[in-house]
């Protein structure tokens, strides 16, 4: 991906998608542990490795199936992708969106991201969902770097007011009456936080924290696509508990959520 522009590289596998799965009108980014959900989202009719569409790496992080489904969700479809590049792979930006890129490209007019996150609300911890209201890019990137979007493409600059859609959180809350929000810190990752840091997030106004979507989500507005975002808590952030973080307890805790979860994508997916 680094000869031809990235957006060039995203309309190829737009192109792809459409080839070999369909079209699609919503894409759903699936995190770590979210996986076993796709069966439970609707009929899934097709699905292709990601790898073997052009510009999509190998998956490398475990848990990850690194699979593209054609699902058909109650009458919409729905294009899910299972598995995501990361920064922290040391990853380009433009493969870490080229997915959700792609989706767009392919004709998606709302993306769905989904992650495994730690929580700093002591009050909701390990298998609560919540719904991403806004987001702290503290990764040091962003997917609006770099050349000019090429002609057709809409500039730089992009509004990133309401970026997580309210009409998408309301569903989700009329879906799961209650369930929390909070504003998501993105960083780059490798290693979980210190307490520090954590006390640090948490006086910037971050109520999870992760090593994904907010790029993603830069780069899904900028094309004009609507957005949400669900994490999925599977710790409290560093310092918060007694409990050491394992990554093996992110794939167990998506595993015990997986109906709720579903129900509350279904819903969403619904409202798109
Ligand atoms: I799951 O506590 C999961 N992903 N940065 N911090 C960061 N990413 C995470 C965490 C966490 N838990």
């Amino acid at each position: 991906m680094t000869s031809t522009d990235p957006y060039t590289a995203a309309h190829a596998a737009g192109d792809a998608i459409r080839e070999r799965l369909g079209e699609h009108r919503v894409a759903l980014v699936l995190g770590s542990g979210w996986a076993d959900v796709v069966p439970m989202l609707g009929t899934v009719r097709d699905g292709v490795p990601m790898p073997e569409l052009p510009g999509f790496p190998e998956p490398a992080v475990q848990g990850h199936s690194g699979m593209a489904h054609s699902v058909d969700a109650d009458g919409v479809p729905l294009l899910v992708m299972a598995g995501r590049a990361h920064l922290y792979e040391e990853h380009p930006v433009p493969t870490v969106v080229h997915g959700v890129r792609a989706a767009v490209l392919s004709g998606c007019a709302t993306v769905v991201l989904t992650n495994a996150a730690g929580s700093l609300m002591p009050e909701h911890g390990p298998g609560t969902p919540v719904m991403i209201r806004d987001h702290l890019n503290l990764t040091g990137a962003n997917p609006m770097t770099g050349a000019d979007p090429p002609a057709g493409m809409p500039g730089r600059f992009s509004d990133l007011t309401d970026l997580y859609s309210p009409r998408l959180r309301a569903a989700a809350a009329a879906a799961v009456p209650g369930i929390p929000e909070g504003v998501y810190a993105g960083l780059l990752g490798g290693s979980y936080e210190t307490p520090a840091e954590i006390a640090m997030l948490r006086s910037w106004g971050a109520d999870l924290v992760g090593m994904s979507t907010v790029l993603e989500a830069i780069a899904a507005r900028h094309l004009g696509a609507e957005v949400a975002g669900v994490s999925l808590v599977t710790n409290l952030a560093a310092g918060m508990s007694a409990e050491a973080l394992d990554h093996r307890e992110v794939l167990a805790t998506g595993k015990a959520s997986v109906p709720r979860l579903a129900e509350l994508l279904r819903a969403v997916v619904a409202a798109a």
